[in-house]
């Protein structure tokens, strides 16, 4: 491209500065139209500042989209104009042909580049003039005025490949008449929404802009490649540590020494608490483990999967948002077939609950309707005072793999395909959770038989992880964008 090295907070990678094959692009506008929101939904990134205030950008700089080490282009986030119009009479002021317009563009910035006035013009136009090509964005939902006419004018005199976004802030539509306006400035046009946007908008959103100049299109293309296997890869890191977590959820036992002869019910109760107390520290960690992968750590750092799981997992609320139906668990006891033995559980809490009736042989702890109380079984180890220990565990409820698998499953999908501009906390959609099919009969069933095999005493061997691994990604792989 043959510029300057002039950009800001890149990493000097010697690969990188040798290439610099990757294509740059200034993200530019009026102010408040959702600029640093689209640099942040592309690149990737939860750090870029987004604020209702206009004025928020006051500088220019480089947010880097960079996947196993590899740049894959760069986007950089400036202030929007505030002088524009006087930005253009000074250019024009002028009589010069479109040869020199981009030399005067130039002229403007070494001329006024300490000048207060034009500071957010001066951040703007640096990394154009620098080679970055150009993304003006508008809001869509506010009409179009000559006002913007300037600053489109301004970007065309700039002379570098340039594309305009249209983001829809809030409901009114006004995109036609914008559509219109812009086809004069910007050959290429598109509607893109970076709160909504997933990944295969993103995809078409780049297809377009790898035609923009001939010598991006390789590296564009290549860099949609790249994205889309890191995609696949994520998905099956996630499924990896969601087979993990339930393996070892639906083994885990806790236990603690009996001090007097009589098992007393705060024991009892000590026990069984601190046993959830374990179980819901393991979902919490899988679920931050899996927001680190996708690169929504500040779901991780801040309260926002605290309020997730605000609605405890095991909890009645729980139960009847993610468990199967009691039809559901008949259903697969009467086909999960008597050879792993998963239909004989199954039979019993499906049937026991559509009874409305205690699964007393399987919880232990008499009286206790189902629920979550008692479900993990808790019996009395050992002969003798002394050497006789009180366990809890493995995890017996047949529904019980179902409701930590669907809360986890809906968790990753929310994450996976949150866009990065999106900062509001995920929320338990009762109703989308309910209207979705998730996991389909027959999965259902190999699911099953795998659960079974995790509840019982046994290690689980590496072989049979993978065979539910592979289960579980091919539903994220059904529900994830990639
Ligand atoms: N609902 C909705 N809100 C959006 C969308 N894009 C941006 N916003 C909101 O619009 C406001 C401005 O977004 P920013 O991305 O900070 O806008 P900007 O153009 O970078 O603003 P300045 O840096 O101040 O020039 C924020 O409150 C965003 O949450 C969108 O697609 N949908
Ligand atoms: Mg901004």
């Amino acid at each position: 491209m043959g510029e300057e090295d002039w950009s800001v907070g890149k990493e000097s990678d010697q690969d990188e500065e040798m290439s610099r094959d990757y294509p740059r692009f200034a993200v530019v506008g009026h102010p408040n139209k959702g600029k640093s929101s689209i640099v942040s939904t592309l690149a990737l990134d939860e750090s870029v500042h987004i604020s209702s205030t206009p004025g928020t950008t006051t500088s220019q700089r480089a947010f880097p989209l960079k996947i196993d080490g590899k740049l894959l282009y760069e986007l950089y986030d400036t202030p929007g104009f505030q002088r524009a119009r006087e930005v253009l009479e000074w250019l024009k002021r002028e009589d010069i042909g479109a040869d020199q317009k981009t030399g005067r563009v130039k002229l403007f910035v070494d001329t006024f580049r300490n000048d207060p006035r034009f500071h957010d013009e001066i951040e703007l136009l640096s990394p154009i003039l620098g080679g970055a090509g150009i993304i003006y964005v508008v809001d869509g939902s506010k009409p179009y005025g000559v006002e913007y006419e300037a600053e489109m004018e301004i970007l065309r005199w700039c002379g570098q490949p340039s594309m305009a976004l249209i983001n829809l802030i809030d409901e009114t539509d006004h995109v036609e008449e914008w559509k219109r306006a812009l086809g004069h400035y910007f050959r290429l046009v598109r509607v893109f929404s970076p709160m909504e946007a997933n990944f295969s908008q993103h995809r078409v959103l780049f297809e377009a802009i790898a035609q923009l100049k001939e010598e991006w299109t390789a590296s564009v293309n290549h860099s949609m490649e790249l994205f889309a296997l890191y995609r696949r890869q994520n998905i099956s890191q996630s499924a990896e540590l969601i087979a993990s977590l339930l393996a070892g959820v639906l083994s885990h036992k806790v236990s603690q020494p009996i001090t007097s002869e009589a098992v007393s019910e705060q024991e009892r109760t000590q026990l069984s608490e601190r046993y959830k107390k374990e179980i819901r520290a393991l979902e919490e960690q899988a679920m931050r483990k899996i927001a680190a992968l996708w690169s929504h750590s500040e779901i991780e750092k801040e309260d926002s999967l605290n309020h997730f799981l605000d609605v405890d997992l095991f909890s009645k609320e729980s139960e009847s948002i993610f468990g199967l139906s009691k039809k559901e668990l008949a259903t697969m006891a009467s086909v999960a077939g008597g050879a792993t033995g998963a239909g004989v559980d199954l039979m019993l809490g499906g049937s026991s609950m559509m009874l409305g009736a205690l699964i007393g042989g399987l919880v232990g702890g008499a009286g206790a309707m189902f629920g979550f109380d008692e479900a993990a079984q808790i019996k009395v180890l050992g002969q003798k005072l002394g050497s006789r220990r009180l366990e809890a565990g493995p995890m017996k409820n047949p529904n019980f793999p179902y409701i930590l698998l669907r809360r986890v499953l809906y968790y990753a999908i929310e994450v996976a395909n949150r866009p990065h501009a999106n900062r509001k906390k995920i929320q338990m959609d009762q109703e989308r959770i309910l209207s979705c099919e998730w996991i389909d009969g027959k999965t259902k069933r190999s699911l099953e038989a795998f659960h079974y095999r995790f509840r019982q005493d046994v290690a689980v061997d590496e072989k049979q992880l993978e065979g539910y691994r592979d289960l579980i990604q091919s539903i994220l792989m059904e529900h994830i964008s990639n």
